[in-house]
């Protein structure tokens, strides 16, 4: 990263109301986030949308939805709803401070709590600046790398800060699962922050930190505090979070390298905490839970006698039945799992989509099967189809099956969802270090596979970017978009027309796409993302036919894959991971079922 962002005129960032308006002198502690982060009546794509669109194309966002400024206040002027973090930050310090030192307030209404009396201004940020996988590269597509919307309303909310008159007398501390940007990108100064939180709000470390900044002492920049062991030390909130957020699942186990939550402890949070969350989201006026996870199938099957990569159906069943039979709770929006567990217990799925379809507020008309077009769509890594690179950088992303396996597991768990209704969105990562020209053929390879079998994901490709912490952490792949070669481009594009498959039932649409891709490649795109680019979009607008661009030696597109049935990868399993698969899924080996293939198939006459 280099230095910031120019802005237009038009998007100039202004601190807002820097004067003093709080007759009791202010709270002690003032926590906060940016606006884009913590509003939720339009779901969940508003903010994904918002971290992916450049500033400039804020305009679009107000069009679609001209309310999505209008937040909602307690009585005392306080957030009626905050990101999950930011409650957890208030919880944890609730055990130690009194409730009126403490307040979660919205931006735009920090000039009411902030005053003489403050000590700590603390910053909860999921991506205040934009550099995390598909976030940065779409904007960088579009022309400004740096300057998402999200990352303006989060610069706008540390300039409001630092204008404070009384920004002498407090602390800025930040927090959340963005606050490595601060620190990779050194903008301390810049954006007037004293100390980034890495990890848990819980851990006595943060609440020692606060102590300090109280006392006026001063702090290290970087504090890395531990985090939990046990699921007891987890707290939940028991006010409104942002899309009514409740903590599931901590870590994961799979080990992919570039991952950051994987770095955490593996944990599933007790039931009853989980359910008390989700009635005091209600009670504060939420109609829309979702339990934040890395992966939702391992939640009742962490630390069991069953490896935590084969689903705990009932459990998990049980759980969700609850949830969305919760009054008061309208819609259920699922967040992210893995692929694998759909080929390992198909009935899961099943069962889930009865019981959760009905409240998901997601409807696909051109897609979904059910009478009123609902479906489902968490988030999937896919990463890569070359099973090459898959083993450097994600071996065990689909166990119990062999990451040999990787591409059988993506189509078949993908079937099974699609049977039933989900249409994940699956992230790519483009330009992993290493990554060859035979690589991104093979997961070309693998997405035209996709459509021959006419299966459905919103494929998310995004450039390589290596996350602190992470095992991936010192490597470099690709750091600008005209660096990217033809076939990275055509991976990229041909995801982004498949995405469109939906959109296309119309005489117009294709036509829209056509004539607008060609027209903004005209106008701005071609000088940014240099000559490599023009051959793939002229595949994605469909101005020239796919066969005609292979004619030409312009494209590659795609061979037939030799794909296993989920018969033949449940048959690759270790013979002692056949104990735990469910025989009412059917394909169960043989062997395991105690008949000899000779005898069966005499059985059966053949
Ligand atoms: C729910 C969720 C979303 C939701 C809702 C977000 C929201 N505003 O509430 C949606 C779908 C909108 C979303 C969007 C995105 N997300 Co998201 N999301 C999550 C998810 C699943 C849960 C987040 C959560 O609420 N967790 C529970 C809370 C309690 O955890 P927490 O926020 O980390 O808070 C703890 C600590 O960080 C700390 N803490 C938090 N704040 C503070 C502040 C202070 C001062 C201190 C001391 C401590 C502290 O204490 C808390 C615990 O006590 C996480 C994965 C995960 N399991 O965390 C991904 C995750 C955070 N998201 C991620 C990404 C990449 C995105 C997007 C960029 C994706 C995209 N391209 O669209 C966008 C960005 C959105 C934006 N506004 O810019 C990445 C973050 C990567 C990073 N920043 O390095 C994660 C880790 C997923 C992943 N595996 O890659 N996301
Ligand atoms: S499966 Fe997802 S959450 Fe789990 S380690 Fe891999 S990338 Fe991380």
């Amino acid at each position: 990263m280099t230095g910031p962002a120019k802005l237009s005129k038009r998007n100039k960032l202004t601190p807002k109301h820097t004067h003093h308006e709080q007759a009791d002198g202010g709270r002690l502690i003032v926590l906060t986030a940016p606006l884009t982060e913590a509003i939720d009546h339009a779901g969940y794509f508003i903010q994904m949308a918002m971290a992916s669109l450049p500033i400039w194309m804020e305009g679009v966002i107000n069009r679609k939805y001209p309310k999505w400024r209008e937040v909602e206040h307690n009585p005392d002027g306080s957030a009626r709803y905050m990101p999950a973090g930011v409650r957890l930050v208030e919880k944890s310090l609730l055990r130690e401070y009194r409730s009126d030192d403490v307040v979660a307030c919205f931006p735009d209404d920090l000039h009411k709590f902030v005053g003489p009396r403050t000590r700590v201004v603390a910053v909860s940020t999921h991506n205040p600046l934009g550099v995390t996988f598909a976030a940065g590269v779409y904007t960088s597509i579009f022309g400004s790398s740096r300057m998402p919307i999200n990352s303006h309303y989060s610069r706008q909310l540390f300039a409001t800060i630092k204008a404070s008159p009384y920004r002498n007398n407090f602390k800025v501390i930040v927090g959340g699962s963005g606050g490595w940007q601060i620190i990779q990108t050194n903008t301390y100064e810049e954006l007037s922050i004293d100390c980034v939180v890495e990890g848990r709000s819980e851990s006595v470390e943060t609440l020692e930190l606060f102590r300090k900044a109280i006392q006026g002492e001063e702090l290290p920049p970087r504090v890395e505090v531990k985090h939990p062991l046990e699921r007891e030390a987890i707290l939940f909130p028991d006010t409104r979070t942002t899309f009514g957020v409740v903590e599931m699942t901590t870590g994961c186990g799979r080990r992919c390298k570039f991952c950051v939550p994987d770095l955490n402890p593996q944990i599933d949070l007790p039931k009853d905490k989980i359910m008390d969350a989700v009635r005091a989201n209600v009670r504060n006026g939420n109609k829309q839970i979702s339990l934040a996870t890395e992966d939702m199938f391992i939640w009742g099957q962490v630390h069991t006698d069953t490896p935590f990569y084969f689903p705990n159906r009932e459990a998990l069943v049980d759980l969700y039945s609850e949830i969305v039979n919760t009054p008061g709770v309208e819609q259920h929006v699922l967040s992210h799992c893995t692929i694998a567990p759909a080929v390992v217990d198909p009935l899961l799925i099943k069962q889930l989509s009865d019981i959760l379809l009905p409240k998901s507020p997601i409807h696909f008309p051109y897609l979904s099967s059910h009478p009123q077009k609902k479906a489902l769509a968490p988030l999937i890594g896919l990463e890569t189809g070359s099973v090459r690179m898959a083993k450097q950088i994600m071996s065990s992303k689909g166990v119990p099956f062999s990451i040999e396996d990787w591409p059988s597991v993506v189509l078949e768990g993908l079937r099974v969802l699609n049977e039933n209704n989900w249409f994940p969105a699956m992230t790519l990562i483009v330009g992993n270090p290493g990554e060859t020209d035979q690589d991104v053929r093979e997961t070309i390879d693998l997405v035209y596979e996709m459509e021959r079998r006419g299966l459905f994901a919103f494929l998310i490709p995004s450039i390589f970017t290596p996350l602190h912490d992470t095992r991936m952490e010192k490597e470099e792949g690709v750091t600008q978009t005209r660096q990217l070669t033809p076939l990275q481009w055509q991976l990229m594009m041909k995801c982004w027309k498949m995405n469109l498959r939906p959109g296309q039932y119309s005489w117009w649409g294709p036509m829209a796409w056509r004539v607008g891709s060609i027209g903004m490649w005209l106008y701005k795109l071609r000088g940014l993302n240099g000559p490599n680019f023009t051959w793939p979009l002229l595949m994605f607008s469909g101005a020239i036919s796919e066969k005609n661009l292979q004619r030409m030696g312009k494209i590659y597109r795609g061979k037939p894959l030799e794909v296993k049935s989920r018969k033949e990868l449940i048959a690759s399993l270790k013979p002692k991971d056949w104990q735990y698969l469910r025989a009412d899924n059917g394909d169960l080996p043989l062997e395991f079922l105690g008949v000899q293939p000779g005898a069966q198939k005499a059985q059966m006459g053949v």
